[in-house]
């Protein structure tokens, strides 16, 4: 039979470059991934540091631009194995990988809708796109060890092209890292601030009121009124309630804090408001106590959150009145809400009505 496959990047020493490249990708993904599902779902034996205050956004922001990285390697990786994918290979290798294409186009599918904020499907995103990284990093790991002795020798043997006709290895590895490189650059600018003006498709950088991205509006959470009777309620070993008066008659911190939103986005701002760790004192409790935020927010899966002990006796964990120098904007979650150091958006809770001790 003549061979139908002769271009020269039909070859193991492309395919392992680029394998290579994707597993670095992939690995910095799923640890990211494992760390911020860790943060949102803490085990027992967990804690999250407070410090750097930027560290879940640098986490966070290296989850998502490694998975875009990810997107055109995968791609390409396609391209350069695919006549292969009709070889004789074991039955087993060829079941393995087709898990692995297709829980890795999954995650990367998944992931990119979820940047966009755009949910087409029904199921859970957060529970569905953890597991499926399971399978993929487990079919990673099978394909890897089978594989190994072929990534040995193809990664010692240069590039370098006799003639043959088609584009050469040299050309397709620096397309698919230059291709790469502006996928990166493109929707970077979201969480790297230094990249914003040539990220064109980072538009949820820097829209919304007072100058930060808005993820859900007052609106679509019911809470258009605040009621001027509003109280906060501190639940400790005694009960405090403070109107918005008497929380801004309080000594008030600020705080440069990024919001870094799971879906990709961040900003850091000045925050200005009370210590939760005053309020957590003023009703009798331990500031290092396990601490549940409510918001006014009647229904929606953000409407609370937990701040574990460290987090809730952090001298920056903050009840946030104002926002870059002015009064919070409905949209952020006016009359106060929750910043805290190094920890997602989604737990960043706005609208906040109660402070509540629990342990
Ligand atoms: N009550 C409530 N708080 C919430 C949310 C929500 O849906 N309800 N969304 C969270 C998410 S996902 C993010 S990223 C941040 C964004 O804050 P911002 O809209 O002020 O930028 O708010 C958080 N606080
Ligand atoms: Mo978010």
């Amino acid at each position: 039979m003549k061979p139908r496959f002769r271009s020269r990047v039909h070859d193991e020493r492309v395919a392992a470059r680029i394998g290579l490249w994707l597993g670095i990708t992939f690995g910095l993904c799923f640890i990211t991934g494992l760390l911020s599902h860790g943060i949102q779902n803490p085990p027992g034996w967990f804690t999250w540091p407070t410090r750097p205050v930027s560290l879940y956004r640098i986490t966070q922001g290296v989850h998502v631009i490694s998975g875009i990285a990810a997107i055109p390697l995968l791609l390409a990786k396609l391209w350069s194995v695919y006549p292969k994918l009709f070889g004789r290979a074991h039955i087993l290798e060829r079941g393995s990988i087709l898990v692995l294409v297709c829980a890795a186009f999954f995650e990367l599918i998944t992931g990119l809708f979820n940047v966009a904020q755009n949910y087409p499907w029904s199921f859970f995103f957060p529970t569905a796109h953890y597991a499926v990284a399971w399978v993929a990093v487990g079919a990673l790991l099978v394909h890897i060890a089978v594989k190994l002795p072929v990534i040995k020798r193809a990664l010692k043997t240069p590039v370098s092209d006799e003639p043959a006709p088609g584009m050469s290895r040299r050309n397709f590895l620096f397309t698919t890292g230059a291709v790469t490189g502006t996928a990166v650059l493109a929707t970077a600018g979201s969480t790297v601030p230094w990249l914003r003006d040539v990220s064109v498709l980072a538009w949820r950088s820097s829209n919304g009121p007072q100058g930060i991205p808005v993820n859900r509006t007052a609106r679509a959470a019911g809470v258009t009124r605040v009621d001027p009777q509003w109280t906060l309620e501190v639940i400790g070993p005694r009960l405090r309630s403070f109107t918005l008066a008497q929380l801004q008659a309080m000594p008030q911190v600020e705080a440069e804090l990024p919001i870094a939103c799971v879906e990709g986005w961040s900003a850091s701002a000045r925050w200005t408001g009370v210590r939760v760790a005053d309020l957590l004192r003023s009703a009798g409790a331990d500031p290092m106590s396990t601490v549940v935020v409510e918001s006014l927010e009647r229904a929606g899966k953000y409407r609370s959150s937990v701040l574990p002990p460290n987090h809730a006796a952090d001298e920056l964990t903050l009840l946030a009145l104002r926002l870059n120098g002015e009064e919070l904007d409905i949209d952020h979650g006016y009359p106060c809400r929750l910043i805290a150091p190094s920890r997602p958006g989604v737990l960043q809770t706005k609208w906040v009505s109660q402070v509540k001790v629990m342990s």
